[in-house]
């Protein structure tokens, strides 16, 4: 790891609506502003249809009970319901992300649009770290996983009594913000690392704590960028057709681009990258989580990747609808679902088995157990469905939303051992 440095990097680029859209070559894709679509989804009730509903093209930002809410182009949409779904037109996507910001002017953003400046920009995040490390010495310490791709560093707070030491604790790592508009799980980590640090829980003494706030640095300064949100998800870097980004949650090593859970497109929303750990931001968290592996043995023994939104619980496998398969015998899969129906009777999500939702490849839960047998889960946050607003709730929730969690963080890392 290296030290924290602080980067200024200038919102890389011209961030507007249209640079959403206007960045991607005539006749690689389908055509886009204005024409993306926000739809519900009904009719996708297996986890093998949602999955049919991934792959098609659109961009997934929900799923629960068999709705799924979908950002799709006039030739996507008529497609699903060429194969019997039905499409309700909920708004024109990129307007309602132009009239959700305000229309505010585009410099380079000082916090999020008016009313939301309860969340932290990335500035704000790495300033907060470096509050809690300096108010804490002994309890924690503060570095960098490394450099994302336009160079910001990716911050990494350790938390534990003597935090300087490599004591022989168990080790668990969350992971927030992997997806740039995700922004209430940056908020989630920062209050893990609140809570942690006031001296309110035992596990200070008994683990040693990981907590990545932003995996996506880029992504998230480029969603607020220019004052609007972006409705960004993937990392900024460019691709060989011209498009951005990679999808990080579609790049990790374990049976990478295997099952038909990601796609080969680099305009997709879940666009693989060109090779497994491409993204820097991937390659950065999996040499850490690499580098935990000490005397041959792996010292993370719990994990919770957080995202929203959909209010879920969800464990691996993803790439697989099989529950017992390689990597994963019956009582690994069971301890997995035990652990998770806690967590979700602790916090009202609902727990499955992450292909349940839908089949992905390439996803940090599937390589954090399958090469590092680590108990990892995605928690989908608040809310359960929501469309553009489930990406950008009012700061006002921030306190409700994270708290809720206490006790299902409670629960992992009582289980990490
Ligand atoms: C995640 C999970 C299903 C792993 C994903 O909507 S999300 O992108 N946050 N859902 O598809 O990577
Ligand atoms: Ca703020
Ligand atoms: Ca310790
Ligand atoms: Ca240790
Ligand atoms: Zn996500």
């Amino acid at each position: 790891m290296h030290t924290l440095r602080r980067v200024f990097a200038a919102a890389a680029g011209v961030a507007t609506v249209l640079a959403l859209v206007a960045g991607q070559p005539a006749g690689a894709q389908e055509p886009t502003a204005p024409d993306q679509g926000l739809y519900q989804v009904r009719g996708a009730d297996t986890a093998t249809s949602r999955t049919a509903v991934a792959r098609s093209g659109v961009d997934v930002l929900g799923a629960r009970d068999g709705t799924m809410e979908v950002v799709a182009s006039p030739a996507q949409a008529d497609a699903l319901r060429a194969k019997g779904l039905t499409l309700d037109l909920a708004g024109d996507w990129l307007a309602m992300l132009a009239r959700r910001s305000g229309g505010v002017s585009r410099a380079a953003a000082a916090d999020f649009p008016a009313g939301d400046e309860g969340y932290h920009t990335y500035d704000e995040m790495v300033a907060a770290l470096q509050a809690a490390a300096s108010a804490h010495p002994d309890t924690t310490a503060l570095s960098s996983l490394g450099d994302s791709y336009e160079g910001r560093d990716i911050p990494i707070i350790k938390i534990s009594d003597n935090a300087a030491a490599d004591e022989d604790e168990p080790e668990v790592l969350f992971t927030c913000n992997m997806h740039a508009r995700e922004h209430l799980t940056t908020e989630m980590c920062l209050h893990i690392v609140d809570r942690l640090t006031s001296g309110a829980s035992e596990f200070v003494n008994s683990r040693e704590i990981y907590v990545v706030p932003s995996l996506n640095p880029d992504g998230s300064v480029y969603d607020i960028s220019g004052g609007e949100y972006q409705g960004w998800r993937k990392n900024r870097q460019p691709n060989s057709n011209g498009t951005v980004g990679t999808d990080p949650n579609r790049n990790f090593s374990y049976k990478w681009g295997c099952c038909d859970g990601s796609s080969t497109s680099p305009s997709a929303e879940d666009y693989r990258g060109p090779s497994a750990r491409s993204a820097p931001e991937v390659a950065a968290l999996q040499a850490f989580v690499d580098s935990r592996v000490v005397g041959g043995v792996q010292q993370i023994k719990g994990h919770i990747d957080f995202h929203t939104f959909s209010e879920l619980v969800l464990w691996p496998f993803g790439h697989t609808f099989d529950t017992v398969t390689e990597g994963m015998t019956q009582a690994e899969y069971d301890h997995f679902k035990s652990i998770g129906q806690q967590m979700a009777a602790s916090n009202g999500y609902t727990p499955d088995q992450s292909s349940g939702l839908y089949i992905t490849d390439g996803d940090i839960n599937d390589w954090m157990w399958g090469q590092h047998k680590v108990l990892s889960y995605c928690f989908e946050m608040y809310p359960s469905s929501g469309g553009l607003d489930g990406f950008y709730p009012p700061d006002e929730v921030i306190a409700e939303q994270t708290s809720r969690n206490d006790g299902a963080v409670d629960i992992l890392l009582t289980n990490a051992t």
